[in-house]
Order: structure tokens, then C-alpha cells, then sequence
């Protein structure tokens, strides 16, 4: 029988009249527990709890609130390996890079434990004597969080942490396709003292559910903030309902990502670069590279070396494999969604070089590590050769492994297909040319972009966000994350003893007669 979780909502666990299953993705049949679904009126009371948290969480000291973040490392370093298998388990990346997305999240810890003893304000000079101008970063309040299942701790942690590091206290909706990820990660928050009501977990779906409830608490007047990782289209709802109420979202959306391969690159360097940003992690990354643009004098030669490494990609059981390239799809969601592009490459016209749907018995590519492919859904590496920008393949995101190749002709070309996409998450460029490097790096429409290294693997203390329809501005990680949850105030502090007002009493000084310097040396 698996275990029953609850929700936790001001330190105590709450469960609520109806529950969901949260299944392996390798294994169907592998049920990691039973979930509730939060109603309504829990979600409405995560949030009175918060705010009532944030009344001393907002005045504990940063840097203790700081050394908290840090045990949240300690434990997630000590639990690093089991939290790792349990995220390749239930949402099925391969145990390398689980354990990267675990590491990223113990980054994030490492890096605003010490932020907690920074929380920097500035010193102003005034125009007024006996008068002195500082600044000081506020929390907003209670910040409400939907979070993605693809990367289920590594996100997260990129909310979550910063938030609290600032003084806000949260409300946060995982997931449905990794709660027990989730829940783990909550627990190392208990470990790691944070006191009750600060993060509280509601679980359960997104639309007419749980993210949707916690969505209207904004209309209510519950949360100060909103932080959304997922589609464009989700994006935009919240994007809407948090502006009448004035509130300014962080949001992290779709993403279409180019990688540029010009004439002169290093093959092989863009070859294995571009196979990891299509394949790694089954291409459920919103980073993952969509549209390969390939410099015409290279463009066969790639392809052919290109293709002679995706028939040698490995495909399995993560949970089985170490040396599989990528696993199963999250589930029959995320799979149903890839499955239909392939109808929209046949009815643009484009080249199916590689690829055959859904891996199943007797269609299994030469890769494939050997175990029974209905236990999840697994795709096979797919190529599409002959994409022009304008087709539907190009322009719309696919989130599975599936990599388009386009023929273009220069750098100019280039960085025309490179734009012509709704989004600008990430960006690559293969080149060793200095010019086209710098044309790309001031050119290209898109919040990240790498030259000689993939589209994906941003490091955690760098910003990471997009332009256009990748999000709205707001960036996760490092010293820039601090802007979405914290407001500046302004404070003038007059120990003159007077009112005295700036601009209309401020003492300039008088100038003298004007110079002029021809007369001087006449
Ligand atoms: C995501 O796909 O939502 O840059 C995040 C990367 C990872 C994070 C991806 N560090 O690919």
C-alpha cells in the first residue's frame, strides 16, 4: 500500500477530502504515494497562515534567516543521493542529472546563506545639512508559487530560497507530476528550523485546482506576489490577474531555444553541444535547444555527423541505466503533447530524418537499452531536416526529443531564424570568429546565450530569465532574484531640528561671471 502525504499548512498536516497518485515515470505500476488535493478554503487558509507567519519572519534578523538557508543545504547535501534517485524516479531525468539539479538547489542555498549578511541598502547623500538619504530592501509579504515538474527541486529552489532569505513568507503549489519531490524538499526546510506558517506546501492540480485557487487568492487580496514557472499561455493568465491587482509577477515560460552552428565552428564541439541541448533530459528543459541553424558551407557535414550520433544515443530506465542519454517522459501528459508535432512536421513539408513516435515493442531505436517500453513513455530521438522559419515545427515549443536542423546562409541569416520565434529563453552559437560571436551576443533576441557551450546548464548564480515570450522581465538566481522579492524603501532621517524642504530651500551655490577663455590668452 503506498504512504498517504498531506499538505502542510502552518507546520501541522493537512489532508483534504480528495487525494491523487503520483507514479513513476520509468515504472507505471511504481506508485511513489497518494496526494492530497487542496480545496479551496485550504489554500485560502495556507495564505491567512503566511501572513500571520510573516509578522516575525520579516523581523528575524537576514543573516538568521540566512544561517537557516544554509542547514537547508546542509541536509539537502546529506540527502543529496536519495533526493537525486527519488527525482529520477518520479519525474525520469537520468541520475546525472538529478544529481545536478540537486546540487543546483544546494548552490542556491550556499549562495544566499551569505546573502542573509548582505541584504545590501545604500547610504544617499542629501541636499539638505543635518540630513541623511538610506535605502533598504523590504519583503513584499506573501508570495504565492506554482512550480514545474521538470525540474522539481532545482526551480523551486530558486523561489523559494531568495524569498525567504528577504523576510516573505510563501505559499507554494508543486507540481502534481512530482510531489513527493516536493514534499522532500519541504522537509529539509522543517529540518532545517524554519518555524511553521513560513512555507507552506498545497498540493494538487493546476487548472479548476489547487494552482488556479492559489491564482485567485491574488483577487482576494491574499498575496503580495506571484511566481510561476510554465507555459506562455498559463504565464500571460497570471500575468493579467496579478497586474489589475498591481502586484508584479515573476514569471518563467516557454522557451524556443535557437543554436547557431556556423561555418568555421568545431564540428565535433557543436555536434555533441547540440545533441545534449536537444536530447538531454528527454528535451523537457525549457532551455532545451528547439531549432539547430546550421551555416549553408557546413550544413551537410553536420548533418551527417549529427545524425551518426543520434542513432547512438541510449534510451532506457534511468532508474536501471546509468549511461542512458535520456529517459521516459514525465508521463502520458508531456508524451501526448510531443506526439502531436509530428503531425505538424508532415503538414509543413519538412524532412522526418530521424524518428519513429513512441518507442514500443518492435520499434525500438538502436540505442535502446533493452527493457520493456510500455513501462513508460519513451520517444525515439527525432531529426527534422529542411525547417524554415514560418513552419509550425520551428515555431511552437515541443518539449520532448525533438531537434529541427535549418539551412541558412551567413550570420546575418543566421540571426534573422535565430529571432523569428516567439520566445528568447536561451541561445548558443558555435564560432570562433570574434565578429560573429560579438554580432550574435548584441543581436540575438533572448534573456541567455552561450558560445562554444549548449543552451542549457545555467549556473546558479547568473540570472536566468527570458525577453518576448519567454516572461516578463523578472530574473531567478544570483544578486537579481533579490529584485523580485523585495521592494526598496526610501528613508530621509533629519536631525536638523527644522522643517527644511529640498528643492525649495536647497543652497546652491551662487556662480561667479562667466570665463571666457580666448580673452584670457589674447
Ligand atoms: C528549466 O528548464 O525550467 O539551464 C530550467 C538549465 C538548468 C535549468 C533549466 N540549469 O538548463
Amino acid at each position: 500500500m503506498p504512504r498517504t502525504y498531506d499538505n502542510l499548512i502552518g507546520g501541522k498536516s493537512v489532508a483534504s477530502p480528495s487525494t491523487f497518485e503520483s507514479r513513476s515515470s520509468s515504472v507505471h505500476a511504481d506508485v511513489l504515494g497518494v496526494f492530497p488535493e487542496a480545496t479551496k478554503e485550504q489554500v485560502r487558509e495556507a495564505c491567512s497562515v503566511a501572513r500571520k507567519a510573516f509578522a516575525t519572519w520579516s523581523t528575524t534578523p537576514a543573516p538568521i534567516r540566512g544561517e537557516v538557508i544554509g542547514k537547508v543545504g546542509d541536509a539537502l547535501e546529506r540527502e543529496k543521493e536519495s533526493l537525486s534517485k527519488l527525482v529520477t524516479r518520479e519525474m525520469g531525468k537520468t541520475l546525472r542529472e538529478a544529481r545536478g539539479s540537486v546540487q543546483e538547489a544546494i548552490d542556491t542555498c550556499r549562495f544566499f546563506q551569505s546573502e542573509g549578511r548582505r541584504l545590501y541598502g545604500q547610504t544617499v547623500p542629501s541636499e539638505m545639512p543635518n540630513k541623511e538619504l538610506t535605502t533598504y530592501r523590504r519583503p513584499l509579504g506573501v508570495v504565492g508559487m506554482v512550480t514545474a515538474g521538470n525540474f522539481p527541486i532545482a526551480v523551486p529552489s530558486w523561489k523559494i530560497i531568495p524569498a525567504l532569505v528577504t523576510g516573505n513568507t510563501i505559499v507554494w503549489k508543486p507540481s502534481e507530476d512530482a510531489p513527493a519531490v516536493a514534499l522532500a524538499f519541504a522537509k529539509t526546510f522543517e529540518e532545517a528550523g524554519l518555524p511553521g506558517g513560513v512555507l507552506n506546501v498545497v498540493f494538487g492540480g493546476g487548472a479548476g485546482a489547487a494552482g488556479e485557487f492559489l491564482v485567485d487568492m491574488m483577487d482576494e487580496g491574499l498575496l503580495e506576489k506571484f511566481a510561476f514557472t510554465g507555459s506562455t499561455a498559463v504565464g500571460r493568465r497570471i500575468g493579467e490577474i496579478a497586474g489589475r491587482n498591481l502586484l508584479h509577477p515573476t514569471l518563467e515560460l516557454g522557451g524556443k531555444n535557437p543554436l547557431v552552428v556556423m561555418r568555421d565552428a568545431d564540428l565535433e564541439n557543436a555536434v555533441q553541444g547540440a545533441l545534449f541541448s536537444a536530447f538531454g533530459t528527454g528535451g523537457q528543459r525549457c532551455t532545451s535547444a528547439g531549432n539547430v541553424i546550421v551555416d549553408a558551407p557546413l550544413h551537410d557535414a553536420f548533418v551527417t555527423r549529427f545524425l551518426e550520433e543520434v542513432e547512438k544515443i541510449r534510451i532506457g530506465d534511468p532508474t536501471k541505466h546509468d549511461d542512458v542519454l535520456y529517459g521516459p517522459f514525465i508521463n502520458r501528459r508531456f508524451f501526448e503533447r510531443w506526439q502531436e508535432h509530428l503531425e505538424w512536421g508532415a503538414e509543413d513539408g519538412a524532412t522526418l530524418a530521424y524518428g519513429k513516435g513512441r518507442i514500443a515493442a518492435g520499434n525500438t531505436p538502436s540505442g535502446w537499452a533493452g527493457d520493456d517500453p510500455e513501462s513508460g513513455h519513451y520517444g525515439w530521438p527525432t531529426v527534422w531536416t529542411d525547417v524554415r522559419p514560418g513552419m509550425r515545427l520551428f515555431q511552437e515549443e515541443v518539449f520532448g526529443p525533438t531537434i529541427n536542423i535549418v539551412r541558412v546562409d551567413g550570420i546575418d541569416e543566421a540571426l534573422a531564424a535565430a529571432n523569428a520565434v516567439e520566445y528568447g529563453l536561451s541561445s548558443a552559437i558555435y564560432t570562433n570568429d570574434r565578429e560573429w560571436a560579438h554580432q550574435f551576443k548584441v543581436r540575438i533576441e533572448a534573456g541567455m546565450s552561450s558560445i562554444n557551450n549548449t543552451t542549457v546548464g545555467a549556473e546558479a548564480h547568473l540570472p536566468f530569465g527570458g525577453v518576448k515570450g519567454s516572461g516578463n522581465g523578472t530574473r531567478e538566481s544570483g544578486i537579481w532574484v533579490i529584485d523580485a522579492y523585495t521592494y526598496w524603501h526610501a528613508v530621509n532621517d533629519d536631525v536638523s531640528g527644522r522643517l527644511q524642504l529640498a528643492q525649495l530651500e536647497t543652497a546652491y551655490v551662487e556662480p561667479g561671471a562667466p570665463i571666457d577663455v580666448g580673452a584670457l590668452f589674447d
